[in-house]
């Protein structure tokens, strides 16, 4: 998921000073000159400001905590507010309310059961599959308090990806929802002896010890500070899950400084501790998690949880609850604007929406619909080193830059090749810019003041996510995967996603995963995966191109089987092409340039085409008249 976890960019390293002084000369010289040109030149000067105004604060805050040798991590703050504003509501949950106080209480429970009935120390790893909902905030505070690190699984997630992701990280325990044993109920077996599985039920399948029932006479007493207390920014503090560009998901490494940074972009948008912050979103993704729940936190504000976004019940809950600051991905716009109408839709008190990929016309209808909500698009990616803000209101942006911005951050927009899926380089080897207006691949410099954390035990896919020589000998960049284009206002607008994945309902697809579980299929020859682009849809649906081995026939109904067992919903492909024989490149790598442009479109592609119906759970033929319909979007994908 991309979000703004990314935040996490100024480490500041080096003798303090100098870099305090550098920031605010950097910041002096930039105001003196940019009041000469801001009238002419410079329409977004004060939006501009304030915003570079909230960023040096941050990163003041990050030198103070440099300075003093002494970090307030996401979770002190929340023990600071538990003490000052006990009776505040944190959570509230299908109609019931969690104050602080609660949260606490029981965070400190689930830490006292595993203190009391586990060897976990800080530093261990402890996976965590749970859906939304109060516990998950619970047993991962409760586990934070003895100083583990929590991994959150993606609960979409199932059989042998799942058991991958879990292996992956190496984990002591494995902590499981309720909703969710039975998802892991065939992968038990597989689980190494090592790791202790817990379910968050009062029955629990054998192998499973229930944290449930241990929990009821567990203490509720404060956990001392020693267990917790971070050593520095650079401390790991949670792995989150995401597909990178490549194979299976793999988990990123989130460091305390990126959870503090992330934790102030609610504030950094101007929300308040009276604000009460509806999440649909998942937490086990870096929005939900680093910045709704801690942007929260860091506030002493109210949220909202839900389990599932609902488009039906969504201004429903948001008028019952007072809502007044939402979290989105694209998608949740638009379903919003596909509802019915309704008497008195502008009726609410939501002022502020934080999230990405809205589309500029999705935009435009929901104000149109819903009112005057200021909207705040965000780019940044969990692992990255990189983040933008809209911060002036222009729709369609994920946002501005300058050159003051650029003393942070320093990203490039570099020429890349779609066809050969890589950045361009010259007859020396190194990569050049794009001009403005030119979409280029954005490319972020990793140094001490923007570190790249890398995947968890996984060198060789952190080193994929990694340019090196793009300007000069030695230098590192951090590869975000994504075509942006700068406006000769510098405005960034998102073009579009290189490489081996691409988004479909607000989760990213690894295309090697999904070509990897066809390709078990004893009649597959090979399997080429990518995204096409539906009239209606925000990112890609899925489409597989196959071949079959020779002598073998093509059995659809296995095909069927085999993608929605082993892959979750939004992995599945939506469109199958049969294809007699696969182009590569030079180097063995499957052409895709191509087969993207012709997409599912009956008029170019002679090939046979198949098209997942999920209500007759199989793959049928593309007719014509399906063709058309998806088209007009009358079917839904
Ligand atoms: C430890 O476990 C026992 C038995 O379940 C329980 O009675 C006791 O209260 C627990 N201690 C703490 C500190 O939670
Ligand atoms: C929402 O605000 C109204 C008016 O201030 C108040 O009467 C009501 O109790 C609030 N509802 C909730 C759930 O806080
Ligand atoms: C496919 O079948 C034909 C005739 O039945 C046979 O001659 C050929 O060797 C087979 N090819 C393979 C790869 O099995
Ligand atoms: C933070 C911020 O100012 N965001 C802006 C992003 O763009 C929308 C477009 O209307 C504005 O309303 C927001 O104010």
């Amino acid at each position: 998921m991309r979000t703004m976890a990314g935040l996490g960019s100024e480490l500041p390293s080096g003798p303090v000073a100098p870099m305090l002084l550098s920031w605010l000369t950097g910041l002096g010289a930039g105001v003196i000159v940019l009041g000469f040109l801001q009238k002419i030149l410079y329409p977004y000067f004060w939006d501009d400001f304030w915003y570079l105004l909230k960023v040096v604060r941050c990163g003041l805050r990050m030198e103070m905590y440099r300075l003093k040798g002494e970090l307030v991590t996401v979770l002190d703050k929340f023990l600071i507010h538990a003490k000052k504003q006990p009776h505040k509501p944190f959570i509230i949950y299908e109609g019931d309310v969690y104050t602080y106080q609660d949260v606490d209480r029981s965070s400190n429970r689930v830490a006292h059961v595993f203190l009391n009935h586990s060897t976990l120390k800080k530093g261990d790893i402890v996976a965590l599959l749970m859906s939304n909902e109060p516990d998950f905030i619970h047993v991962w505070f409760g586990l934070a308090k003895l100083g583990c690190v929590v991994a959150f699984l993606n609960s979409n997630v199932c059989s042998i990806s799942l058991l991958h992701c879990i292996l992956s990280c190496e984990p002591k325990a494995l902590v499981v929802g309720a909703d969710l044993l039975g998802a892991i109920e065939e992968i038990l077996p597989s689980l190494p002896e090592g790791v202790s599985i817990w379910g968050m039920k009062d029955s629990v399948p054998q192998g499973v010890i229930s944290l449930k029932e241990k929990l009821s006479t567990a203490s509720d007493s404060q956990v001392p500070r020693d267990y917790y207390v971070a050593s520095s920014l650079k401390a790991t503090y949670l792995y989150i899950f995401t597909s990178g560009t490549t194979g299976l998901p793999k988990a990123a490494v989130i460091c305390q400084l990126q959870s503090v940074m992330g934790s102030a972009g609610l504030w950094a948008f101007g929300c308040t501790s009276d604000d009460i912050v509806y999440i649909t979103l998942p937490l086990y993704h870096s929005a939900g998690s680093l910045l709704g729940i801690g942007g929260c936190v860091e506030l002493g504000a109210t949220c909202v949880l839900k389990k599932k976004f609902s488009a039906s019940q969504f201004w429903n809950d948001c008028k019952k609850y007072n809502v007044t600051v939402f979290q989105y991905i694209g998608e949740l716009c638009r379903y919003l604007c596909k509802q019915p109408k309704r008497e008195g839709e502008k009726d609410h008190r939501v002022r502020l929406a934080i999230g990405n990929g809205i589309r500029s016309d999705v935009w435009r209808e929901f104000l149109d619909r819903f009112g005057n909500i200021k909207m705040c698009e965000l780019y940044g990616a969990t692992e990255g080193n990189i983040y933008f803000m809209n911060h002036t209101g222009k729709i369609g942006a994920v946002g501005r830059t300058n050159f003051l911005y650029k003393l942070f951050f320093t990203f490039d927009l570099i020429k890349y090749d779609f066809q050969k899926d890589e950045p361009i380089r010259n007859e020396q080897g190194w990569c050049s810019h794009v001009k403005k207006g030119e979409p280029g691949l954005l490319v972020s410099r990793v140094n001490a003041k923007n570190p790249f954390f890398g995947y968890a035990g996984n060198k060789k896919q952190t080193e994929e996510k990694l340019l090196r020589d793009v300007f000069k000998k030695g230098d590192v960049y951090f590869n975000t995967g994504d075509i942006i284009v700068q406006d000769q206002e510098n405005f960034l607008y998102f073009w579009d996603r290189t490489g081996d994945t691409f988004r479909w309902k607000g989760e990213n697809v690894a295309t090697t995963e999904v070509a990897d579980i066809i390709g078990m299929l004893d009649f597959i020859q090979e399997a080429n995966v990518y995204g096409v682009a539906v009239p209606g849809h925000e990112g890609k649906a899925g489409m597989a191109s196959i071949t079959v081995k020779p002598n073998k026939s093509l059995d659809l109904e296995k095909v069927y089987e085999q993608v929605v067992t082993f892959l979750p919903a939004y992995a599945c492909p939506k469109f199958l092409r049969i294809q007699e024989k696969m182009e590569t490149t030079g180097t063995f790598k499957l052409l895709k340039f191509q087969l993207v442009e012709e997409g599912f479109s009956l008029l170019k592609v002679s090939d046979p085409l198949y098209f997942m119906d999920s209500l007759k759970k199989a793959y049928i033929p593309l007719t014509k008249e399906i063709y058309d319909q998806i088209m007009l979007e009358e079917i839904k994908l």
